[in-house]
C-alpha cells in the first residue's frame, strides 16, 4: 500500500516535471494518446504503411520508469580508475579471449574485409552487452515514443522512433523482438535507430540485419561503423605516457579554442607527431622511448592532474560511439587485453 502510494507520488512528480520542460520549450502538452496520432500522422508521410503502425503501437502506453530515468539527474562523479575497473573487469577481459578464439574464423574474415582490427570490435561487444549475454529488454517502440514525448530530447527521439517504424516494416526484426535498453539502444552492438540503418550488416546474407541474434551481422556492423568514422587498421588506438612536469603544466595551453561537437574532444590537444612529443620529453608509461612511427597524436588527460595518453586517430572512432573519454578508454584498454 506505503509502495503503491510512493510509486503514485513519483509518478505525479514526473509528469509534473514533463509539463515544466514543454512550458519552458513553450510546447502544449497533450495527453500521450493524442500525441502518438501526431506520430502516426508524421510517419504515413514519410512512408510508413498503416499496417506496420498498427503492429508497432498496437497498446503501446507511457512508460513511466522510462521517464524517470530520462528525467534524473546525475550527480557526483567517478573516478577513472574506479570507472576503468569496473569496466575493464576481469570476467570480460577471460570471456573476451575466449570469445576471440571461439570466432576466430569469422572474426578474421570481418577484420579483413572492413579492415578494423577484430580485437577493437570483440571490445565493443564486451562493453557494450557483455558479450550479447545484456542487450536490455525494453520494449525499442514503446521507449522512443516515451523518450520523443518528453520535450527535454522530444525532438531527438522523434527522429529516432521514426527509425524505428521503419526497422519494423523493413522486416529486420519481429514486433515481439524489438527490444532494447531503455534509451532505445539496439541488439548486441546497442546501434540507436538511425545508426542502424546507416551502418548494421546483413552479413550473413539472410534478407535481415540482425544485430540482435546474428553474431555475423554484429560483428560486420560494429566494424562498418567504425569504418565509416574513419578507422584504419595499420595503427592501434593509443597507450598510456608519463610527461615531464612541463608538459604537463602546459596542457591545458595546448587544448583547441573552437567549441566541438563531442565534448570529450576538449581535452584533446592538437595533434603532433610522435617525435615532436618525445622531444618534449613524453614517453611510454614504463619510460621507454615512444614507437618510432611517423604518426599523429593527441595528447589526452581525462581527469585533472590524472593519468595521460597519446592517442591516435582511431581514438575518435571510438569516441563517434560514445563521446566520453573514459568509455573509449575502457574499449581501447580492454582490447589491449585482446592482442
Ligand atoms: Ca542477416
Amino acid at each position: 500500500m506505503l509502495r503503491k502510494a510512493i510509486g503514485g507520488l513519483v509518478a505525479a512528480l514526473s509528469l509534473a516535471s514533463v509539463s515544466a520542460v514543454a512550458e519552458l520549450k513553450n510546447t502544449p502538452i497533450q495527453p500521450f494518446d493524442n500525441w502518438l496520432d501526431t506520430v502516426r500522422d508524421e510517419a504515413r508521410l514519410r512512408g510508413v504503411a498503416d499496417s506496420t503502425l498498427a503492429v508497432a503501437f498496437d497498446n503501446v502506453s507511457l512508460n513511466q520508469k522510462v521517464l524517470d530515468l530520462d528525467n534524473r539527474q546525475f550527480s557526483g562523479s567517478v573516478s577513472l580508475n574506479g570507472y576503468l575497473n569496473r569496466k575493464v573487469n576481469s570476467y570480460r577481459i577471460r570471456k573476451g579471449q575466449q570469445m576471440m578464439r571461439e570466432h576466430r574464423e569469422l572474426l578474421k574474415k570481418v577484420e579483413d574485409e572492413y579492415a578494423v582490427q577484430a580485437r577493437f570490435i570483440v571490445a565493443f561487444w564486451g562493453i557494450e552487452t557483455n558479450f550479447g549475454s545484456y542487450t536490455g529488454n525494453h520494449d525499442v517502440i514503446r521507449s522512443l515514443a516515451t523518450l520523443a514525448y518528453n520535450p527535454r530530447r522530444g525532438d531527438y527521439f522523434r527522429e529516432e522512433l521514426m527509425a524505428a517504424l521503419h526497422i519494423l516494416q523493413d522486416g529486420h526484426i519481429q514486433r515481439e523482438d524489438f527490444k532494447g535498453s531503455w534509451a532505445g539502444a539496439m541488439g548486441q552492438s546497442q546501434f540507436m535507430p538511425s545508426n542502424f540503418i546507416k551502418f548494421a550488416r546483413d552479413y550473413n546474407r539472410d534478407g535481415r540485419k540482425d544485430i540482435w541474434g546474428s553474431e555475423e551481422d554484429v560483428f560486420a556492423s560494429i566494424a562498418n561503423y567504425l569504418r565509416e568514422h574513419g578507422w584504419r587498421d595499420d595503427h592501434t588506438w593509443g597507450r598510456k605516457v608519463s610527461l615531464p612536469s612541463a608538459v604537463r603544466q602546459n596542457y591545458e595551453n595546448l587544448l583547441p579554442d573552437e567549441a566541438q561537437r563531442c565534448r570529450a574532444l576538449t581535452r584533446h590537444t592538437r595533434t603532433r607527431s610522435l617525435r615532436d612529443w618525445e622531444s618534449m620529453g613524453v614517453r611510454t608509461s614504463a619510460g621507454g622511448m615512444l614507437p618510432g612511427r611517423d604518426l599523429q597524436a593527441a595528447l589526452v588527460i581525462p581527469e585533472k592532474n590524472g593519468q595521460a595518453y597519446l592517442v591516435y586517430d582511431n581514438f575518435k572512432g571510438i569516441l563517434s560511439y560514445n563521446c566520453s573519454n573514459y568509455y573509449a578508454l575502457s574499449v581501447a584498454k580492454l582490447s589491449d587485453y585482446y592482442r
